[in-house]
């Protein structure tokens, strides 16, 4: 598809050594959220974002995404901020409402602070759909949500 975020390189205008990235990564579902995280520093690496401009921070849970991202967003060095997380439906019943929530949470704080706050949550209906979209057969979304901060800083 045109314009899809798939891998390889974003060729960016704007000197991303100089800029300052903060990850924010939810601790449930961990072993999909770190993948996410892993591959989220990966790219911004490969993109030529120095090592200490990547500030990683964990919040318990995807509801915290919100109030994590905008603490980061917050700080005057802080260009982009990166909030990754993993809701299963079958985990949980409330699903609809930490999802609904989050999805309005990072909107307002990138609203709020006018500063790129990427929205890099899975929310899926079984483990193997997460998986599948954590460095599976369909690619890793912390991959997709770096290259969105990096295009969103080239706007
Ligand atoms: C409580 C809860 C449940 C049941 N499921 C998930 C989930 O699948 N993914 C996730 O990131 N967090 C879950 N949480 C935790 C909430 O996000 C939140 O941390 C708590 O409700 C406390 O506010």
């Amino acid at each position: 598809m045109a314009g899809a975020l798939t891998s390889g390189k974003v060729k960016s205008t704007v000197n991303l050594s100089k800029k300052k990235f903060a990850i924010v990564v939810a601790e449930w579902n961990d072993e999909i959220t770190d993948a996410l995280a892993q591959s989220a520093v990966t790219t911004l690496l490969e993109h030529g974002v120095k090592k200490e401009n990547i500030i990683l921070k964990s919040v318990p849970g995807t509801f915290e995404l919100t109030l994590g991202g905008l603490w980061m967003a917050e700080q005057k060095d802080i260009h982009a901020v990166i909030c990754l997380g993993c809701v299963i439906q079958g985990d949980t019943p409330h699903f609809d409402y930490i999802c609904q929530a989050v999805a309005y949470g990072i909107t307002e704080v990138g609203l709020k602070t006018k500063k790129p706050t990427i929205f890099g949550v899975l929310t899926t209906l079984t483990k193997q759909q997460a998986f599948d979209r954590a460095g599976g057969k369909l690619g890793n979304k912390g991959e997709e949500a770096a290259l969105t901060a990096i295009k969103m800083l080239n706007f």
